[in-house]
Protein backbone atom coordinates (compact mmCIF):
# COMPACT_ATOMS: atom_id res chain seq x y z
CA UNK A 1 0.00 0.00 0.00
CA UNK A 2 1.07 3.50 -0.70
CA UNK A 3 2.21 5.34 1.81
CA UNK A 4 0.89 8.99 2.80
CA UNK A 5 4.05 11.94 2.08
CA UNK A 6 3.94 14.75 3.75
CA UNK A 7 4.13 17.72 1.52
CA UNK A 8 5.61 20.99 2.57
CA UNK A 9 6.80 24.14 0.64
CA UNK A 10 9.92 24.70 2.11
CA UNK A 11 11.75 22.24 3.88
CA UNK A 12 14.67 23.43 5.91
CA UNK A 13 17.69 21.16 7.27
CA UNK A 14 18.94 22.75 11.49
CA UNK A 15 18.00 24.91 13.43
CA UNK A 16 21.27 27.14 13.99
CA UNK A 17 21.30 30.54 13.22
CA UNK A 18 20.49 29.72 9.62
CA UNK A 19 17.34 27.51 9.66
CA UNK A 20 16.00 29.95 12.45
CA UNK A 21 16.93 32.70 10.67
CA UNK A 22 15.52 31.27 7.46
CA UNK A 23 12.30 30.61 9.06
CA UNK A 24 11.71 33.76 11.16
CA UNK A 25 11.93 35.40 7.91
CA UNK A 26 10.14 33.07 5.88
CA UNK A 27 7.42 33.56 8.78
CA UNK A 28 7.36 37.36 8.59
CA UNK A 29 6.62 37.14 5.05
CA UNK A 30 3.91 35.61 5.54
CA UNK A 31 4.92 32.13 4.14
CA UNK A 32 3.93 29.09 7.00
CA UNK A 33 4.05 26.30 4.97
CA UNK A 34 7.21 24.85 5.86
CA UNK A 35 8.82 22.82 8.31
CA UNK A 36 12.57 22.14 10.26
CA UNK A 37 14.22 19.16 10.23
CA UNK A 38 16.33 19.07 13.26
CA UNK A 39 18.46 16.07 14.20
CA UNK A 40 19.19 17.06 18.30
CA UNK A 41 16.93 17.81 20.80
CA UNK A 42 16.79 21.19 20.75
CA UNK A 43 17.39 24.46 18.25
CA UNK A 44 20.54 26.09 18.45
CA UNK A 45 22.86 24.49 15.66
CA UNK A 46 26.41 24.65 16.73
CA UNK A 47 25.41 26.58 19.49
CA UNK A 48 23.70 23.59 21.12
CA UNK A 49 26.27 20.99 20.46
CA UNK A 50 29.15 22.79 21.50
CA UNK A 51 29.35 23.42 25.10
CA UNK A 52 32.95 22.73 25.93
CA UNK A 53 34.00 24.50 29.14
CA UNK A 54 34.94 28.34 27.65
CA UNK A 55 32.58 28.12 24.43
CA UNK A 56 32.00 31.09 23.80
CA UNK A 57 31.91 33.67 20.30
CA UNK A 58 34.98 35.23 19.08
CA UNK A 59 32.90 38.56 17.08
CA UNK A 60 31.24 40.62 19.54
CA UNK A 61 27.90 39.40 20.22
CA UNK A 62 25.86 43.01 19.39
CA UNK A 63 27.04 41.71 15.67
CA UNK A 64 26.71 38.18 15.88
CA UNK A 65 22.92 38.19 16.46
CA UNK A 66 19.98 38.79 14.09
CA UNK A 67 19.23 42.40 12.78
CA UNK A 68 16.19 41.25 13.20
CA UNK A 69 15.61 40.23 16.79
CA UNK A 70 18.09 42.29 18.64
CA UNK A 71 19.43 41.50 22.31
CA UNK A 72 19.81 44.73 24.12
CA UNK A 73 21.15 42.16 27.80
CA UNK A 74 23.73 40.35 26.35
CA UNK A 75 25.56 39.75 29.16
CA UNK A 76 29.46 40.60 27.90
CA UNK A 77 30.92 41.81 24.86
CA UNK A 78 31.28 38.06 23.18
CA UNK A 79 28.93 36.43 24.78
CA UNK A 80 29.52 33.05 26.26
CA UNK A 81 27.71 29.49 24.75
CA UNK A 82 24.88 29.22 27.14
CA UNK A 83 23.73 32.65 26.36
CA UNK A 84 24.12 32.22 22.41
CA UNK A 85 21.93 28.88 22.68
CA UNK A 86 19.56 30.66 25.06
CA UNK A 87 19.27 33.35 22.54
CA UNK A 88 18.17 31.10 19.79
CA UNK A 89 15.61 29.46 21.79
CA UNK A 90 14.02 32.77 22.92
CA UNK A 91 14.37 33.37 19.23
CA UNK A 92 12.27 30.01 18.43
CA UNK A 93 9.75 30.92 20.77
CA UNK A 94 9.26 35.13 20.04
CA UNK A 95 9.06 33.80 16.75
CA UNK A 96 6.41 31.09 16.88
CA UNK A 97 8.78 28.59 15.45
CA UNK A 98 8.49 25.59 17.28
CA UNK A 99 5.36 24.18 15.77
CA UNK A 100 7.53 23.89 12.56
CA UNK A 101 10.33 22.08 14.33
CA UNK A 102 10.77 18.52 14.34
CA UNK A 103 13.46 17.92 16.80
CA UNK A 104 15.43 14.45 16.70
CA UNK A 105 14.98 13.74 13.33
CA UNK A 106 17.70 14.47 10.71
CA UNK A 107 17.65 14.17 6.86
CA UNK A 108 18.80 10.94 6.06
CA UNK A 109 18.42 11.83 2.34
CA UNK A 110 17.07 14.16 -0.01
CA UNK A 111 15.95 13.11 -3.42
CA UNK A 112 15.33 15.72 -6.74
CA UNK A 113 12.27 13.56 -8.26
CA UNK A 114 12.69 15.65 -11.61
CA UNK A 115 8.83 14.12 -12.65
CA UNK A 116 6.86 16.06 -10.23
CA UNK A 117 9.58 19.10 -9.55
CA UNK A 118 9.49 17.57 -5.84
CA UNK A 119 12.40 17.06 -3.43
CA UNK A 120 11.78 13.53 -1.71
CA UNK A 121 13.34 13.79 1.63
CA UNK A 122 13.30 10.87 3.74
CA UNK A 123 13.64 11.42 7.65
CA UNK A 124 15.54 8.91 10.28
CA UNK A 125 12.36 7.44 11.43
CA UNK A 126 11.45 6.55 7.77
CA UNK A 127 8.74 9.10 7.12
CA UNK A 128 8.69 10.13 3.50
CA UNK A 129 8.10 14.00 3.06
CA UNK A 130 8.63 16.20 -0.12
CA UNK A 131 9.14 19.56 -0.74
CA UNK A 132 8.91 22.16 -3.52
CA UNK A 133 12.08 23.39 -2.15
CA UNK A 134 15.39 22.88 0.32
CA UNK A 135 16.94 25.01 2.68
CA UNK A 136 20.06 24.03 4.12
CA UNK A 137 21.22 25.41 7.21
CA UNK A 138 23.60 22.49 8.41
CA UNK A 139 26.58 24.61 8.85
CA UNK A 140 30.30 24.38 7.68
CA UNK A 141 31.49 22.95 10.55
CA UNK A 142 29.13 20.45 12.20
CA UNK A 143 31.26 17.44 11.70
CA UNK A 144 34.14 16.86 13.83
CA UNK A 145 37.19 15.95 12.43
CA UNK A 146 39.65 13.18 14.09
CA UNK A 147 43.14 12.56 13.81
CA UNK A 148 44.15 9.44 12.59
CA UNK A 149 46.43 8.08 15.55
CA UNK A 150 49.00 5.02 15.57
CA UNK A 151 48.05 2.86 18.17
CA UNK A 152 44.71 5.15 19.43
CA UNK A 153 42.31 1.67 19.82
CA UNK A 154 44.85 0.38 22.18
CA UNK A 155 44.25 3.26 24.63
CA UNK A 156 42.35 2.50 28.19
CA UNK A 157 41.84 6.15 29.27
CA UNK A 158 39.25 8.43 28.21
CA UNK A 159 39.06 9.84 24.98
CA UNK A 160 36.61 13.04 23.48
CA UNK A 161 36.31 15.75 21.18
CA UNK A 162 35.71 18.88 22.04
CA UNK A 163 32.25 19.25 20.49
CA UNK A 164 31.38 16.30 22.28
CA UNK A 165 32.72 17.13 25.52
CA UNK A 166 32.65 14.54 28.26
CA UNK A 167 31.13 16.43 31.30
CA UNK A 168 31.00 13.59 33.35
CA UNK A 169 34.92 13.09 33.26
CA UNK A 170 36.55 15.23 36.38
CA UNK A 171 39.97 16.02 35.30
CA UNK A 172 40.62 16.94 38.84
CA UNK A 173 44.38 15.93 38.97
CA UNK A 174 44.69 13.75 35.80
CA UNK A 175 47.25 14.00 33.09
CA UNK A 176 45.77 15.37 30.12
CA UNK A 177 46.82 15.43 26.54
CA UNK A 178 45.32 17.87 23.95
CA UNK A 179 45.63 17.60 20.67
CA UNK A 180 45.42 21.05 18.44
CA UNK A 181 45.96 24.56 18.94
CA UNK A 182 42.79 25.94 16.95
CA UNK A 183 39.87 28.61 18.17
CA UNK A 184 38.08 25.79 20.06
CA UNK A 185 41.49 24.53 22.27
CA UNK A 186 42.65 28.12 23.26
CA UNK A 187 39.11 28.41 24.73
CA UNK A 188 39.12 24.83 26.74
CA UNK A 189 43.04 24.71 27.66
CA UNK A 190 43.07 27.72 30.46
CA UNK A 191 39.96 25.50 31.93
CA UNK A 192 41.94 22.30 31.29
CA UNK A 193 45.14 23.46 32.82
CA UNK A 194 43.09 24.42 36.46
CA UNK A 195 42.06 21.46 36.84
CA UNK A 196 44.48 19.03 35.77
CA UNK A 197 47.53 17.74 37.41
CA UNK A 198 49.71 17.54 33.84
CA UNK A 199 48.18 19.37 30.68
CA UNK A 200 50.52 18.18 27.43
CA UNK A 201 49.36 20.47 24.14
CA UNK A 202 50.51 18.69 21.36
CA UNK A 203 50.54 21.76 18.74
CA UNK A 204 51.53 20.99 15.02
CA UNK A 205 50.99 24.77 14.54
CA UNK A 206 51.36 27.82 16.29
CA UNK A 207 48.31 29.68 15.77
CA UNK A 208 48.32 33.84 16.08
CA UNK A 209 46.89 35.21 18.92
CA UNK A 210 45.55 38.24 19.77
CA UNK A 211 44.27 40.16 23.09
CA UNK A 212 40.38 39.81 22.97
CA UNK A 213 38.53 43.24 24.03
CA UNK A 214 36.01 41.12 26.22
CA UNK A 215 34.44 43.30 29.17
CA UNK A 216 30.84 42.94 30.83
CA UNK A 217 28.57 44.91 29.35
CA UNK A 218 27.16 47.71 32.17
CA UNK A 219 23.89 47.66 33.52
CA UNK A 220 23.66 51.15 31.94
CA UNK A 221 24.52 50.04 29.02
CA UNK A 222 22.03 47.07 28.73
CA UNK A 223 18.95 49.66 29.98
CA UNK A 224 20.21 52.01 27.67
CA UNK A 225 19.68 49.64 24.34
CA UNK A 226 16.61 48.68 26.50
CA UNK A 227 15.22 52.05 25.75
CA UNK A 228 17.20 52.87 22.68
CA UNK A 229 17.27 50.28 20.09
CA UNK A 230 19.29 53.15 17.88
CA UNK A 231 22.07 53.33 20.40
CA UNK A 232 22.84 49.39 20.63
CA UNK A 233 22.52 49.69 16.51
CA UNK A 234 25.34 52.44 16.67
CA UNK A 235 27.27 49.55 18.31
CA UNK A 236 26.79 47.03 16.41
CA UNK A 237 27.71 49.35 13.11
CA UNK A 238 30.85 50.68 14.24
CA UNK A 239 31.86 46.94 15.58
CA UNK A 240 31.00 45.70 11.78
CA UNK A 241 32.92 48.31 10.07
CA UNK A 242 35.58 47.71 12.26
CA UNK A 243 35.91 44.21 11.60
CA UNK A 244 35.27 44.76 7.98
CA UNK A 245 38.16 46.97 7.45
CA UNK A 246 40.42 43.93 8.27
CA UNK A 247 39.46 42.31 5.37
CA UNK A 248 41.76 44.68 3.31
CA UNK A 249 45.30 42.86 5.15
CA UNK A 250 43.55 39.94 4.10
CA UNK A 251 42.46 40.00 0.71
CA UNK A 252 44.11 43.44 -0.88
CA UNK A 253 47.68 43.67 0.61
CA UNK A 254 48.99 40.79 3.02
CA UNK A 255 51.76 43.29 4.14
CA UNK A 256 49.66 45.05 6.10
CA UNK A 257 49.42 42.19 8.06
CA UNK A 258 52.55 43.58 9.74
CA UNK A 259 50.94 45.82 12.27
CA UNK A 260 48.36 42.69 13.63
CA UNK A 261 51.63 41.00 13.86
CA UNK A 262 53.35 43.46 16.22
CA UNK A 263 50.54 43.51 18.19
CA UNK A 264 50.50 39.54 18.44
CA UNK A 265 54.16 38.97 19.34
CA UNK A 266 53.41 41.64 21.95
CA UNK A 267 50.91 39.36 23.30
CA UNK A 268 53.31 37.06 23.35
CA UNK A 269 55.92 38.68 25.28
CA UNK A 270 53.10 40.29 28.14
CA UNK A 271 51.65 37.03 28.60
CA UNK A 272 54.64 34.15 28.40
CA UNK A 273 57.88 34.64 30.71
CA UNK A 274 59.67 31.53 30.15
CA UNK A 275 61.62 32.40 26.26
CA UNK A 276 61.65 28.42 25.03
CA UNK A 277 57.82 28.84 25.54
CA UNK A 278 57.71 31.89 23.32
CA UNK A 279 59.58 30.65 20.65
CA UNK A 280 57.28 27.48 20.65
CA UNK A 281 53.99 29.16 20.41
CA UNK A 282 55.46 31.77 18.00
CA UNK A 283 54.35 30.93 14.44
CA UNK A 284 56.21 31.07 11.30
CA UNK A 285 53.23 32.23 8.94
CA UNK A 286 52.10 35.07 7.93
CA UNK A 287 49.18 36.06 10.35
CA UNK A 288 45.84 35.97 9.26
CA UNK A 289 46.69 33.01 7.08
CA UNK A 290 44.99 30.43 9.62
CA UNK A 291 41.87 32.46 11.48
CA UNK A 292 43.52 34.95 13.99
CA UNK A 293 42.59 33.77 17.81
CA UNK A 294 41.81 36.05 20.28
CA UNK A 295 42.24 35.16 24.22
CA UNK A 296 43.72 36.70 27.53
CA UNK A 297 44.07 33.38 29.18
CA UNK A 298 45.51 30.96 26.84
CA UNK A 299 48.99 31.98 26.94
CA UNK A 300 48.84 32.77 31.04
CA UNK A 301 47.91 28.81 30.99
CA UNK A 302 50.36 27.69 28.80
CA UNK A 303 52.85 29.27 31.44
CA UNK A 304 52.45 27.61 34.60
CA UNK A 305 54.38 24.56 35.66
CA UNK A 306 51.80 22.37 35.13
CA UNK A 307 51.78 22.83 31.17
CA UNK A 308 53.42 21.99 28.45
CA UNK A 309 53.80 22.76 24.41
CA UNK A 310 54.78 19.70 23.01
CA UNK A 311 55.66 20.24 19.40
CA UNK A 312 56.91 17.35 18.39
CA UNK A 313 54.84 14.87 16.00
CA UNK A 314 52.83 12.05 17.82
CA UNK A 315 54.19 8.58 16.98
CA UNK A 316 52.22 6.45 18.88
CA UNK A 317 49.46 5.98 21.51
CA UNK A 318 49.74 3.34 23.63
CA UNK A 319 47.32 2.05 26.40
CA UNK A 320 48.53 5.19 28.83
CA UNK A 321 50.84 7.27 27.26
CA UNK A 322 51.68 8.96 24.14
CA UNK A 323 55.12 8.60 22.18
CA UNK A 324 56.71 11.09 20.03
CA UNK A 325 58.58 10.78 17.72
CA UNK A 326 61.86 12.07 19.17
CA UNK A 327 60.81 8.62 21.22
CA UNK A 328 59.58 10.53 24.42
CA UNK A 329 56.60 9.18 26.75
CA UNK A 330 54.56 11.07 28.52
CA UNK A 331 52.07 9.16 30.43
CA UNK A 332 48.42 10.09 29.77
CA UNK A 333 44.61 9.58 31.58
CA UNK A 334 42.58 11.60 29.05
CA UNK A 335 42.91 12.49 25.23
CA UNK A 336 40.92 16.06 24.62
CA UNK A 337 40.67 16.55 20.76
CA UNK A 338 40.59 20.01 19.64
CA UNK A 339 41.22 19.24 16.44
CA UNK A 340 38.03 21.03 14.33
CA UNK A 341 35.94 20.18 12.03
CA UNK A 342 35.36 18.84 8.34
CA UNK A 343 35.32 22.10 6.59
CA UNK A 344 36.49 21.33 2.97
CA UNK A 345 34.00 18.60 3.04
CA UNK A 346 30.58 20.35 5.05
CA UNK A 347 27.83 17.53 2.97
CA UNK A 348 28.37 13.90 3.85
CA UNK A 349 28.04 11.77 0.60
CA UNK A 350 25.48 9.60 -0.30
CA UNK A 351 22.54 12.24 1.88
CA UNK A 352 21.93 14.75 -1.61
CA UNK A 353 20.98 13.65 -4.68
CA UNK A 354 20.10 15.75 -7.23
CA UNK A 355 19.05 16.17 -11.15
CA UNK A 356 19.98 12.33 -12.92
CA UNK A 357 20.81 10.75 -9.42
CA UNK A 358 24.09 12.66 -9.19
CA UNK A 359 25.30 12.93 -5.66
CA UNK A 360 26.41 16.21 -4.72
CA UNK A 361 29.80 15.38 -3.37
CA UNK A 362 30.47 13.85 -6.25
CA UNK A 363 29.28 16.58 -8.43
CA UNK A 364 32.06 18.50 -7.23
CA UNK A 365 35.16 17.41 -8.63
CA UNK A 366 37.57 20.17 -6.99
CA UNK A 367 36.11 20.32 -4.22
CA UNK A 368 32.71 22.47 -3.09
CA UNK A 369 31.77 25.26 -5.14
CA UNK A 370 27.94 26.94 -5.24
CA UNK A 371 26.72 30.22 -6.91
CA UNK A 372 26.70 32.80 -4.57
CA UNK A 373 27.66 30.35 -2.12
CA UNK A 374 24.07 29.03 -2.19
CA UNK A 375 22.81 27.65 -5.36
CA UNK A 376 24.47 24.60 -6.88
CA UNK A 377 23.83 23.59 -10.62
CA UNK A 378 22.14 20.32 -11.16
CA UNK A 379 20.52 20.59 -7.69
CA UNK A 380 16.77 22.09 -8.22
CA UNK A 381 15.44 24.39 -5.88
CA UNK A 382 17.81 23.49 -3.20
CA UNK A 383 19.71 26.65 -1.00
CA UNK A 384 22.33 26.56 0.68
CA UNK A 385 23.00 28.50 3.76
CA UNK A 386 26.97 28.82 5.01
CA UNK A 387 27.14 27.27 1.36
CA UNK A 388 30.79 27.43 -0.02
CA UNK A 389 33.08 30.45 -0.30
CA UNK A 390 30.86 32.71 2.40
CA UNK A 391 32.53 31.74 5.61
CA UNK A 392 34.69 34.64 7.03
CA UNK A 393 37.70 35.20 9.03
CA UNK A 394 37.16 38.56 9.63
CA UNK A 395 33.75 39.70 10.23
CA UNK A 396 30.23 38.08 11.19
CA UNK A 397 28.81 35.11 9.84
CA UNK A 398 25.31 36.02 10.68
CA UNK A 399 25.75 38.96 8.34
CA UNK A 400 26.75 36.60 5.37
CA UNK A 401 23.68 34.15 6.53
CA UNK A 402 21.00 37.13 6.41
CA UNK A 403 22.40 38.36 2.90
CA UNK A 404 21.84 34.89 1.95
CA UNK A 405 17.73 34.47 3.18
CA UNK A 406 17.40 37.90 1.42
CA UNK A 407 18.23 35.97 -1.99
CA UNK A 408 16.38 32.89 -0.99
CA UNK A 409 13.00 35.19 -0.40
CA UNK A 410 13.46 36.84 -3.46
CA UNK A 411 14.14 33.60 -5.59
CA UNK A 412 10.82 32.25 -3.54
CA UNK A 413 9.05 35.90 -4.22
CA UNK A 414 10.51 35.73 -8.13
CA UNK A 415 9.44 32.33 -8.79
CA UNK A 416 5.54 32.90 -7.35
CA UNK A 417 4.83 35.89 -9.16
CA UNK A 418 6.27 34.23 -12.38
CA UNK A 419 4.79 31.04 -12.29
CA UNK A 420 8.15 29.21 -12.12
CA UNK A 421 8.36 25.68 -10.78
CA UNK A 422 11.92 25.15 -10.03
CA UNK A 423 15.42 27.28 -10.83
CA UNK A 424 18.42 25.58 -11.19
CA UNK A 425 21.68 27.96 -11.98
CA UNK A 426 23.31 27.77 -15.10
CA UNK A 427 26.53 25.50 -14.88
CA UNK A 428 28.60 28.24 -16.98
CA UNK A 429 27.37 30.65 -14.50
CA UNK A 430 28.13 28.83 -11.55
CA UNK A 431 31.98 27.91 -13.33
CA UNK A 432 32.35 31.71 -14.11
CA UNK A 433 31.61 33.02 -10.66
CA UNK A 434 34.03 30.69 -9.11
CA UNK A 435 36.87 31.46 -11.40
CA UNK A 436 36.67 35.16 -10.13
CA UNK A 437 36.43 33.66 -6.50
CA UNK A 438 40.11 31.44 -7.12
CA UNK A 439 41.36 34.84 -8.64
CA UNK A 440 40.14 36.87 -6.28
CA UNK A 441 41.75 34.48 -3.51
CA UNK A 442 44.93 34.08 -5.40
CA UNK A 443 46.50 37.27 -3.67
CA UNK A 444 45.04 36.93 -0.29
CA UNK A 445 47.13 35.98 2.66
CA UNK A 446 45.77 32.62 2.48
CA UNK A 447 47.87 31.61 -0.54
CA UNK A 448 50.71 33.26 0.14
CA UNK A 449 50.90 32.95 3.57
CA UNK A 450 52.78 30.13 4.13
CA UNK A 451 50.18 28.03 5.84
CA UNK A 452 48.01 25.05 5.80
CA UNK A 453 44.64 25.45 7.22
CA UNK A 454 41.35 24.14 6.09
CA UNK A 455 40.38 27.26 4.55
CA UNK A 456 41.68 25.79 1.21
CA UNK A 457 41.18 22.23 0.05
CA UNK A 458 43.71 19.64 1.22
CA UNK A 459 43.85 17.87 -2.78
CA UNK A 460 43.17 21.21 -5.24
CA UNK A 461 44.86 23.73 -3.04
CA UNK A 462 41.46 25.78 -3.80
CA UNK A 463 39.67 28.45 -1.70
CA UNK A 464 36.48 26.43 -0.91
CA UNK A 465 35.43 27.99 2.24
CA UNK A 466 36.26 31.95 2.47
CA UNK A 467 34.57 34.56 1.11
CA UNK A 468 37.60 36.48 -0.41
CA UNK A 469 36.14 40.14 -0.13
CA UNK A 470 34.15 42.76 1.45
CA UNK A 471 31.08 41.31 3.39
CA UNK A 472 28.84 44.11 2.09
CA UNK A 473 29.92 43.05 -1.60
CA UNK A 474 28.09 39.77 -1.15
CA UNK A 475 25.69 41.72 -0.04
CA UNK A 476 25.34 44.16 -2.63
CA UNK A 477 25.20 40.50 -4.92
CA UNK A 478 22.52 38.53 -2.92
CA UNK A 479 20.12 41.77 -2.42
CA UNK A 480 17.75 40.61 -5.59
CA UNK A 481 17.57 36.60 -7.17
CA UNK A 482 18.85 37.12 -10.60
CA UNK A 483 16.68 34.94 -12.58
CA UNK A 484 19.43 35.67 -15.65
CA UNK A 485 21.65 33.24 -13.86
CA UNK A 486 19.13 30.59 -13.96
CA UNK A 487 17.22 27.70 -15.59
CA UNK A 488 13.84 28.17 -14.93
CA UNK A 489 10.95 25.66 -15.14
CA UNK A 490 7.47 26.64 -15.51
CA UNK A 491 5.39 25.08 -12.66
CA UNK A 492 3.56 22.40 -13.76
CA UNK A 493 1.74 20.45 -10.96
CA UNK A 494 -0.06 20.98 -7.48
CA UNK A 495 1.84 18.68 -4.77
CA UNK A 496 -1.13 18.37 -2.55
CA UNK A 497 -1.52 14.28 -3.29
CA UNK A 498 2.22 12.83 -4.22
CA UNK A 499 2.87 9.47 -2.61
CA UNK A 500 5.77 7.76 -3.05
CA UNK A 501 6.68 6.09 -6.77
CA UNK A 502 8.19 2.82 -4.96
CA UNK A 503 5.21 1.50 -1.65
CA UNK A 504 8.40 -1.13 -0.72
CA UNK A 505 10.91 1.60 -0.33
CA UNK A 506 8.28 3.43 1.95
CA UNK A 507 7.58 1.19 3.76
CA UNK A 508 10.72 -0.33 4.84
O1 LIG B 1 39.43 23.67 14.80
P1 LIG B 1 40.67 24.19 13.92
P2 LIG B 1 38.63 24.39 15.95
N1 LIG B 1 47.51 16.05 14.57
O2 LIG B 1 40.57 23.46 12.63
C1 LIG B 1 45.10 20.51 14.90
C2 LIG B 1 35.02 27.95 14.57
N2 LIG B 1 34.98 28.30 15.97
O3 LIG B 1 37.61 23.49 16.44
O4 LIG B 1 46.88 23.96 12.52
C3 LIG B 1 47.81 17.15 15.27
O5 LIG B 1 40.80 25.65 13.91
C4 LIG B 1 45.28 21.62 13.91
O6 LIG B 1 46.65 21.75 13.60
P3 LIG B 1 47.12 22.52 12.25
C5 LIG B 1 36.02 28.83 13.88
O7 LIG B 1 35.59 29.13 12.59
C6 LIG B 1 34.44 29.48 16.23
O8 LIG B 1 39.57 24.95 16.96
O9 LIG B 1 46.22 22.00 11.16
N3 LIG B 1 47.08 18.27 15.26
C7 LIG B 1 44.70 22.79 14.71
O10 LIG B 1 45.61 23.29 15.63
C8 LIG B 1 37.22 27.95 13.85
O11 LIG B 1 38.13 28.32 12.89
C9 LIG B 1 34.38 29.90 17.49
O12 LIG B 1 48.53 22.16 12.08
C10 LIG B 1 45.99 18.27 14.50
C11 LIG B 1 43.55 22.13 15.46
O13 LIG B 1 43.83 20.75 15.51
C12 LIG B 1 36.56 26.62 13.62
O14 LIG B 1 35.42 26.63 14.45
C13 LIG B 1 34.91 29.13 18.53
C14 LIG B 1 45.59 17.14 13.73
C15 LIG B 1 42.22 22.31 14.76
O15 LIG B 1 41.90 23.66 14.75
C16 LIG B 1 37.35 25.41 13.98
O16 LIG B 1 37.98 25.60 15.23
C17 LIG B 1 35.46 27.90 18.22
C18 LIG B 1 46.42 16.01 13.78
N4 LIG B 1 46.15 14.92 13.05
C19 LIG B 1 35.50 27.49 16.93
N5 LIG B 1 44.45 17.45 13.07
C20 LIG B 1 33.75 31.20 17.72
O17 LIG B 1 33.98 31.77 18.73
C21 LIG B 1 44.15 18.72 13.42
N6 LIG B 1 45.07 19.21 14.27
C22 LIG B 1 32.85 31.80 16.69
Amino acid sequence: MAQAVEHHKIAIIGSGFSGLGMAIKLKQSGENDFVVFEKEGGVGGTWRVNHYPGCACDVPSHLYSFSFASNPTWTRMFAPQPEIKNYLEHCAEKFTLMPHVRLNNAVTSARWDEDNTVWRIQDQHGKQHTATMIVAGTGGLSTPSYPNLNGVERFEGTIFHSQDWNHEYDLTGKRVAVIGTGASAIQFVPHVQKQAKKVDLYQRTAPWVMSKPDRAMSWAERNLFKRLPAAQNALRKSIYWMLESRVLGFTVNPRLMVIAKRWALNHIRAQITDPELRKKVTPDYTIGCKRILMSDDYYPALDQPNAEVVTTGIQEIKANSIVTVDGEEREVDAIIYGTGFAATSPVPKGVIHGRDGVDLVDSWKDGPEAYKGTTISGFPNLFMLMGPNTGLGHNSMVYMIESQITYVLDAMKKMRKENIGYVDVLPEVQATYNEAIQRKTSGSVWNSGGCQSWYLHPETGKNVTLWPDFTWKFRLQTRQFDTKAYYLQPAITSHSNITTPNTTEATA
